[in-house]
């Protein structure tokens, strides 16, 4: 069945539902794509939108159980402002994402291929299976919580929210202009480089709340005993400090290659995994049976090795890697000697041990 929903620009909510068996071949554009089931067998689905909400690809409650224990291969392509909540189930799935605020992806069992560019993106789950997972954007949202745990709130005149990445999120969804994408636009959103997604707003928060905590960053460098560089160095791994990871691979060997202007965090999970990590301030959350991890990291880019329980860690080099062993398993970091800075840290703990940082420029050359 091919369905197709094109409802008149200013239509406002934007409902689909085709559930039962079959291949379903769905596209919607809408101001608001809320609420898409598309069912049993392999769909594929396209969303042009503002806002995107709730969509799920796999079998719905009504179906017979063969239906719901089917591993369907759905596509998921995906444009809008704000996307949250898309489910594909099990079944080897293939998402594309592109937006300025990605939260809540499941992509389910099996080994799924995931693409996301974003503005802030938290909440990826790939699951089990082994997954490929591309990520580009200008940071991961987490962090924001983070900072509220120490006490440096983005939005202090509603201070009584826990939770300040909804927050964040509302301000860009309430101030910004409602509108639709014309197929032009998105044609030219779609090829739009880094340093037009490091424009958005959230780029501009991330500035200010750098700016706001700047004063604790000095008091702690003091305490810490660090030299200038060094407290520099300690507060951009601080920063990509997380309780709950941006994004989860899951089970499996997944592969992810990640790019961000700012920070983000990580969590590779069990199984051996593969992690490119293009630039910006990564921060990998490792625990107890997480396997033997291959890192790469670009010249300039930052690793932050984020220690879950109480795990002890050794480090030494083997050329240009850095390899951490992280209780019976390990982590390889090949170009580490070009990275801008390597830190292992624990939850909790605040300052992280600096294992690597680029030598400061020599102003006399
Ligand atoms: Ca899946
Ligand atoms: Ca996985
Ligand atoms: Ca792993």
């Amino acid at each position: 069945m091919v369905t197709t929903y094109w409802p008149s620009r200013h239509s406002g909510r934007s409902t689909a539902s085709t559930p039962g068996g079959g291949d379903d071949a769905v596209a919607i554009r809408a101001s608001v794509a809320n609420s898409v089931y598309t069912g049993s067998g392999s769909d594929a689905l396209t969303i042009e939108a503002d806002v995107v909400e709730s969509v799920y690809t796999g079998a719905t409650s009504s179906e017979p159980a063969a239906a719901k224990n089917a591993s369907d291969d759905d596509a998921v392509a995906i444009r809008a402002r704000s996307v949250d909540s898309v489910y594909t189930g099990a079944g080897r799935d293939a998402v594309a994402i592109e937006a300025d605020l990605v939260s809540s992806i499941y992509t389910g069992a099996d080994g799924d291929s995931l693409s996301v560019t974003a503005g802030a993106v938290h909440g990826i789950h790939t699951e089990g299976g082994d997954d490929t997972v591309v990520i580009d954007a200008v940071m991961g949202s987490s962090r924001i919580h983070v900072w509220d745990q120490q006490g440096y709130s983005s939005n202090p005149s509603t201070n009584n929210s826990t939770d300040d990445t909804d927050a964040a999120e509302a301000r860009i969804v309430k101030n910004g202009p409602v509108r639709t994408w014309s197929p032009g636009e998105i044609a030219e959103k779609k090829t739009a480089d880094a340093a037009a997604i490091a424009g958005t707003e959230f780029a501009t928060l991330a500035v200010e709340l750098k700016a706001r905590i700047a004063p604790q960053i000095a008091e702690q460098a003091r305490a810490a005993e660090r030299t200038p560089e060094e407290a520099i160095v300690a507060q951009r791994l601080r920063e990509a400090q997380a309780i709950y990871a941006d994004v989860h691979l899951g089970a499996g060997n997944d592969a992810l290659s990640v790019r961000v202007d700012e920070v983000i965090s990580v969590k590779g999970g069990r199984g051996d995994d593969s992690i490119a990590i293009g630039g910006g301030t990564v921060a990998l959350h490792y625990e107890a049976g997480d396997g033997n991890d291959r890192i790469s990291v670009a010249a300039g880019a930052s690793v932050a090795v984020q220690l879950q329980g109480d795990m002890a860690y050794s480090a030494s080099w083997d050329g240009d890697a850095l390899v951490l062993q992280l209780g019976n398993g390990s982590m390889r970091i090949d170009g580490a000697a070009k990275a801008a800075a390597i830190g292992v840290m624990k939850w909790g703990g605040r300052e992280p041990a600096i294992l690597h940082m680029a030598p400061p420029l020599d102003r006399t050359a």
